[in-house]
């Protein structure tokens, strides 16, 4: 499930948009074919957060997408997503597997083979590494090169979605690579046409996936 689940998978990013507007890219990204979504809010507040993932829950409940939460246990937790997502600055991989469960999603992104090695030991279920290509996503990260990416896939066996300015462009550039899906938030978030962008998209990562 879970292979299928990473496809495409949209992260979300609320910049320059209104909340209607957000809830709307969501359902049209739904439709579209997004495999699974991501919300990741760095500003709101704990009580902003909670409320829209509520929102954003009700859509992915309806178009059976699992919904993953970005960094908050709690949040994922209060709203029964299907899922967390952390990074180096959040609780340890051990600890957040032990709070939600064995039943949730864990992803937890990495850089590193000896990262992600020691994430799968502790509880992940899959990683994301990242940023592969340069991203204008506001985003603290370094890019990761490809041969990093296909190494730390190799050596941890765990599903992995790459991520960082991946775009209609340059998904092909992944046929090496043996990764379970793509990661994209601006490609999709700021698409004229979500539905159009998402269908392309997923016809090209299921192309990528269908070389293997
Ligand atoms: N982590 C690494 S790059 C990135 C995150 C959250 C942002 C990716 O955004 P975009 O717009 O798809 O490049």
């Amino acid at each position: 499930m879970i292979e299928e689940a990473l496809s495409l998978y949209l992260v979300t990013n609320r910049d320059g948009l209104t909340e209607e507007q957000f809830l709307e890219t969501i359902i049209e990204a739904c439709e579209g074919g997004v495999t699974m979504v991501q919300l990741r809010e760095k500003e709101a507040s704990t009580h902003d957060f909670y409320e829209l993932a509520l929102k954003v829950k009700k859509i992915t409940d309806h178009y059976l997408v699992p919904l993953i939460i970005n960094d908050r246990v709690d949040i994922c937790l209060a709203v029964d997503a299907d899922g967390v997502h952390i990074g180096d600055s959040e609780l340890p991989v051990s600890k957040t597997r032990e709070l939600i469960g064995p039943n949730k999603l864990l992803g937890v992104s990495t850089k590193t083979v000896t990262r992600g090695i020691d994430a799968k030991f502790e509880g992940a279920d899959y990683l994301g590494v990242g940023a592969i290509y340069p991203t204008t996503t506001k985003v603290q990260t370094k890019l990761t090169s490809m041969e990093t990416l296909t190494q730390i896939i190799k050596e941890t066996k765990l599903p992995t979605v790459a991520i960082g300015g991946i775009k209609e462009e340059n998904i092909l550039s992944f046929k090496e690579a043996p990764i379970s899906g793509v990661a994209i938030v601006s490609d999709i978030m700021q698409a004229q046409n979500v539905p159009e962008k998402v269908a392309k998209l997923r016809e090209l990562v299921d192309d990528v996936k269908g070389e293997r």
